[in-house]
């Protein structure tokens, strides 16, 4: 390998919220909230970025920016921009977006907040599947929408659609936006031609709204195919897509991201209410850019080493709890783990694990909308041997827990 995923980086002291902002993120807890662990001493495998080193290109050109030695307000005015974006999607997904349509945003969370407000009335619904990410609820519940969740069915660690559930849901003449996850986090499906153009089938007959969200499309297991709404709804003109590099590239902080919107009216909507006003960082430019036109290379190596990671951890758990059946999921960098079969008892898993392994992660209904009783999520995105002492350390725990049962 050219690049070296096991290399260990040290992250604090950089305002990052993967070291300094768990207390509040999974348990609504300050500073004065004490753990048997000393925050250094935690494995944390909770938020989704990664512990890896952005590609060597893309630190480059930021600091190719940087020595240009202005950072004024910025727009995205070249075309070179847009190029890039359309080469890397015509590569890999063999789709492309009109320039015109492309629009930007702080974040795919930044849009869905905007989006919700602008698509949905006060009265209207907005449809999801469970378990979901987390701030797909919390920007329905933010505008004060109202949610409905179609739960995925999950047939031994396997999850799909309940195709009749959600056609029903859909169906609801309050029902106006559905918000749709593919790759889907947290289970870590990609959704196969067929599922979509049964879901487009049902967002076209019920004239619904559709954000597809596929921020999570670039990191997928070796060998498989992520396919993006666009190609399955070529002329919907309700569909919007969301995409950007910052979590493939490991550049979330960056705080940038493609929003692709096809109706006129909405688009203008949209930018015109950007509490932005359509300036972009300059520094995450280029940095997208260099990710789109140089990152493949690094990429393929990431996705490598992710499914070595992923085959560990299968491995681990064949070998140590064994009552967990566990599928490698097809995307993401995230496991989803049921732990059910030894912890059915536990009501917090997520302090569980904090309290006893020295362990970050998340899981459970709270942070995963419903559907996820049980389920801990296990953050990847790290060089190899700080997952073994993390496995090693959930296992120790559930194991002593079961023990003493
Ligand atoms: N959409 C999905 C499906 C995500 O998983 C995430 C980040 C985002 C959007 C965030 O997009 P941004 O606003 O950064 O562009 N997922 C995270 C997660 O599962 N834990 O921490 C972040």
């Amino acid at each position: 390998m050219k690049y070296n995923f096991d290399e260990i980086i040290e992250r604090r002291n950089t305002n990052a919220l993967n070291t300094d902002g768990f207390r509040d993120y999974i348990f609504h807890a300050g500073p004065d909230k004490i753990f048997p662990y000393k925050d250094d001493e935690f494995v944390r495998m909770w938020v989704a970025d990664m512990e890896f080193s952005m590609p060597p290109v893309i630190c480059e050109a930021i600091k190719q920016r940087v020595d240009k030695k202005i950072l004024g307000y910025s727009e995205v005015f070249s075309s070179s921009y847009y190029e890039a974006f359309n080469a890397w999607c015509k590569k890999l997904y063999d789709c492309a977006f009109p320039q015109n349509e492309i629009v930007f945003s702080t974040g795919v969370i930044p849009a869905l907040y905007e989006l919700v407000e602008d698509l949905v009335t006060p009265e209207e619904k907005v449809l999801i599947m469970t378990p979901s990410y987390g701030f797909f609820k919390h920007a329905v519940d933010y505008r004060q929408r109202k949610l409905v969740c179609s739960s995925l069915k999950n047939n031994d660690g396997h999850f799909s659609i309940d195709f009749e559930d959600f056609a029903r849901k859909a169906a609801d003449s309050k029902t106006s936006l559905v918000i749709w996850c593919n790759p889907h986090n947290p289970s870590g499906r990609i959704w196969t031609q067929e599922e979509l153009e049964k879901i487009a089938a049902i967002v076209k007959e019920h004239n619904l709204w559709i954000i597809s969200d596929e921020i999570h499309c670039d990191l997928i297991r070796q060998g498989k195919k992520h396919i993006p709404m666009a190609k399955i709804m070529p002329d919907y003109q309700k569909l919007i897509t969301c995409m950007s590099a910052s979590k493939s590239f490991n550049m979330a902080g960056l705080m940038f991201s493609n929003i692709i919107i096809r109706n006129e009216a909405v688009r203008k909507q949209f930018t015109a209410h950007d509490k932005n006003v359509g300036f972009v960082n300059p520094l995450s430019v280029a940095a997208h850019q260099a990710a789109y036109e140089a990152g493949g290379e690094w990429l393929e190596q990431l996705k490598s080493y992710l499914d070595g990671n992923f085959q560990f951890v299968k491995e681990f758990l064949v070998q140590n709890l064994p009552e967990i059946s566990f599928e490698i999921p097809e995307a993401t960098y995230l496991a989803w783990v049921n732990v059910n079969p030894y912890l059915a008892d536990v009501d917090d898993i997520p302090m569980f694990f904090a309290n006893e392994a020295g362990v970050l992660l998340e899981g459970g209904d709270a942070l995963f909308v419903g559907n996820a009783k049980g389920y801990i999520r296990l953050n990847l995105a790290m060089p190899r041997s700080i997952i073994a002492e993390g496995m090693k350390r959930i296992c120790r725990a559930i194991k002593k827990h079961h023990d003493n049962a």
